[in-house]
């Protein structure tokens, strides 16, 4: 059974929050609950970038009602002018007696002075319930507003011997059912998805979000450093999603003019003969797309980790061995360190076990 006290009300606001990932943009998601005299009398979150934050919606809701009132809220109140007003003044105008946050907003445009502003207001204002799980649910928002470049999750279904492939390149199926449908979440929580050109020749993918209910489709991102993406290739021509073509300055112009004119972006980085991945990302970033789905092959996965541009590493294990050596590809193709302590290690390990297969996942070390 629940017990009523302020987690009761912060878990039900980062349950909303959670709810909306994957169709913010490069947005955070938040969410926020008013409640007085005992009872909820708003609830809020931000659905969309340029639309309402949670506070609002909250308040929206509450109709005037939140003198007095204790607000929950997710994510530090913003104190600036976006697209959006101050949702730090709304709750000072309101009347709103106290406010609970999880994390303080590490956007240089906030950073703290949300909560000054309602404290010098004279607001009762406690920052940290539930922090951890607030943080984790904002990775990717934290990630971007920091650095502008977006924040990547790598993630791989594999054989328990590390292989995507046979050795003759049979692939279908490895990860069971539950692992797809994960997957296909994971999409539809990603702004883009990234793949290199290998795996579109070999495999033609839709690289679409495909659930039991409708989902957001990724923005597909082809790392191809000599343009060899065919004309025909679904992501070309499907029109499910824009595809955005990573190329070098050594391609074919003929072939880039085409791919354009197909209605695919081409970025160019680099000057060849290998994509400069670094600068990819920037580039990406500029063009707002805070978070990716890198879903390999095996020799992108590995340039991507060895760059340290990976930021989270998701690993589904089906219960099967098909060695096949080095004819075989594995999740992670790179020269590899020469000792144990040169590894990269994975910190904050989680386990879970769906029905015969496992994920593994972690963050990579810096
Ligand atoms: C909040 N509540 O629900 C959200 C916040 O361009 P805007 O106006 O939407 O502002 C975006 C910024 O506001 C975003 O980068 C983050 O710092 C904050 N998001 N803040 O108080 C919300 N979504
Ligand atoms: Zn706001």
């Amino acid at each position: 059974m629940d017990i009523m006290n302020d987690q009761f009300y912060m878990s039900l606001a980062l349950d909303m929050a959670e709810r909306a990932q994957g169709q913010t943009g490069i947005n955070p998601v938040v969410g926020c609950v008013v409640v007085k005299d005992g009872a909820v009398i708003g609830l809020g979150t931000h659905l969309q970038r340029g639309t309402g934050h949670a506070e609002v919606h909250a308040l929206n809701m509450a109709a005037g009602k939140a003198q007095g009132s204790t607000a929950y809220v997710t994510l530090e109140p913003c104190s600036h002018y976006g697209k959006t007003p101050p949702c730090s003044q709304r709750l000072i105008d309101e009347g709103v007696a106290r406010v609970v946050v999880a994390c303080e907003d590490p956007n240089p445009q906030v950073a703290g002075r949300g909560i000054e502003m309602l404290r010098e207001a004279g607001i009762d204002v406690e920052v940290g319930l539930l922090r951890s799980r607030a943080l984790r649910l904002n990775e990717k928002f934290i990630k971007y507003i920091l650095t502008k470049q977006p924040f990547v999750t790598l993630k791989s279904a594999s054989t328990l011997d590390g292989k995507l492939a046979t050795k003759t390149g049979d692939s279908k199926w490895i990860s069971n059912g539950q692992a797809r449908e994960i997957v296909h979440t994971m999409r539809h929580r990603h702004q883009g998805i990234m793949v290199g050109v290998n795996t579109v020749i070999a495999d033609n993918p839709s690289l679409t979000t495909r659930m039991e209910v409708p989902g957001l489709h990724p923005i597909r991102i082809v790392i191809d450093s000599s343009l060899r993406i065919p004309l025909e290739s679904a992501v070309v021509t499907d029109g499910q999603a824009p595809t955005i073509v990573v190329t070098t300055a050594a391609a074919d112009p003929a072939h880039k003019a085409a791919l354009e004119a197909a209605g695919v972006t081409v970025v160019v980085s680099g000057a060849g003969p290998r994509v400069d991945l670094q600068a990819a990302m920037v580039a990406l970033g500029e063009m707002e797309i805070s978070s990716i789905l890198l879903e390999g092959g095996g020799t992108l996965n590995g340039s991507m980790l060895e760059s340290g541009l990976v930021d989270r590493v998701v690993l589904f294990f089906a219960p099967k061995i098909v060695g096949g050596g080095s004819q075989a590809a594995g999740t992670f193709e790179f020269p590899g360190v020469e000792q144990m302590k040169d590894a990269v290690l994975l910190e904050g390990l989680e386990v879970e076990v769906l029905g015969d297969n496992v994920c593994i996942s972690g963050t990579p070390v810096r």
